[in-house]
């Protein structure tokens, strides 16, 4: 069978027609700062939900929207990172069939590196996506291999920007030495490109952005989410239904808190206590987030009262049996807080089963994934 690629394709034949060193920097240093971002902020997520163990007592608590900002812009980087590789992709692959395919020990590096670069992006992009979807058609657990290919992305971009430190700064200026003898139809069809390109991001990000910046949320046309959807006007990750607390779980429920004075409180004598007032976000680590208003118990008053000394951790344990987020932990940075409560109400209601009724926890700067609900027990530690 005929390849429909020259047989041989040389340096020579990838300069020409948007298949240049200029464009492949101007859209290489936009991809670099989306992945940049998106790798900052993945830390972040990363340490927030899985706190080494020096700093699981010391993570702070404020800015109230810290986490909510960042994982949104984790997402929202991630998807305009899908356009921006695409078109990379398209400007730099007559490389790919470059012959001979291997010159030398360190051409053979290289293009190992490229390989390693290439496939880690595209899976980074499409896991992420597919995870926002909730959608997991593989048989791994996404939160490590996100995490781990993370690292090795980040790796693979830093070695390729260093080998290609060189041709990345004869182009990093439109009239760097190199691009002045293109002809300029190149130069136009190169800013034809760049506006399309420009207009593909721009289009992604307004039609998705609107899941956690909220003034653009009538646009949020494509995300999975909407913020406004959802009983008590916020959107449900797990329902009761699917966590099996009904009815009858909390029938004779009480909560049990432990410490060096342990005791247990019905919902009649929570309501009884001291109720404050907090407007805080639910921020998914899907990206989606929403600020509601919640009244409760502050969780200080609560560990005050069994005796905990202050610099405590506590442990948050759900109704629900099973699933991934029924136990969290909390730093004594965030329990002590006085924005920290153990939530009995929701922009103005009594919570919903699917919200976490009786009580969840809604902290500040805090991933919806650590917000637990259905709460039946604190413990200090
Ligand atoms: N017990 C329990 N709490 C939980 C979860 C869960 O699966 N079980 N999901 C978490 C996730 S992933 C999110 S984003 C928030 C969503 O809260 P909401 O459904 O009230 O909006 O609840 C969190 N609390
Ligand atoms: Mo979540």
């Amino acid at each position: 069978m005929k390849s429909p690629f020259p047989a041989r394709l040389s340096d020579a034949s990838f300069s020409g027609r948007l298949h240049d060193a200029r464009t492949a920097t101007v859209i290489g240093r936009l991809l670099g700062a989306a992945v940049a971002v998106c790798f900052v902020t993945g830390l972040i997520s990363h340490v927030w939900q899985h706190p080494p163990a020096f700093l699981a007592n010391a993570l702070p608590s404020r800015p109230a929207w810290g986490y909510r900002v960042s994982q949104g812009l984790h997402v929202a980087c991630g998807i305009a990172a899908v356009p921006l590789l695409l078109a990379k992709l398209w400007t730099v692959y007559p490389r790919l069939f470059a012959r001979p395919v291997v010159r030398s020990a360190r051409h053979a590096l290289e293009r190992l590196s490229v390989a390693v670069l290439v496939a880690s992006a595209l899976f980074e992009l499409l896991s992420g996506l597919l995870n926002t979807a909730q959608w997991y058609p593989w048989p791994f657990s996404f939160v490590p291999v996100h995490y781990a290919v993370g690292w090795l992305l980040v790796g693979a971009m830093v070695l390729h920007l260093a080998v290609k430190a060189p041709e990345i700064a004869a182009h990093w200026r439109r009239r760097s030495a190199g691009t002045l003898s293109l002809p300029d139809e190149d130069a136009t069809d190169r800013r034809s490109l760049l506006r399309a390109l420009g207009a593909a991001v721009g289009a992604v990000t307004v039609t998705t952005v609107g899941q956690s910046f909220t003034p653009l949320g009538r646009l949020d046309l494509l995300a999975p989410r909407h913020p406004g959807h959802g009983p008590q006007g916020l959107p449900v990750n797990r329902t009761a239904a699917r966590a099996g607390v009904d009815a009858q779980a909390v029938r004779d429920w009480r909560l049990r808190i432990e410490g060096p004075r342990p005791y247990e409180l019905t919902l009649r004598e929570l309501r009884a206590l001291p109720q404050h007032e907090v407007t805080l976000p639910i921020a998914c680590v899907e990206g989606w987030s929403k600020a509601a208003r919640w009244t409760g118990v502050r969780v200080r008053d609560l560990l005050d009262r069994a005796g905990a000394p202050p610099g405590a951790r506590i442990r948050i344990t759900s109704l629900e049996r099973h699933g991934a987020y029924r136990v969290s932990e909390m730093a004594h940075t965030y329990a002590r807080d006085p924005l920290t409560l153990l939530a009995l109400r929701l922009n103005g209601e009594v919570l919903s089963f699917d919200h976490g009724f009786p009580a969840r926890v809604i902290a500040p700067n805090r991933p919806g994934v650590l917000q637990t609900k259905w709460v039946g027990r604190l413990e200090v530690l």
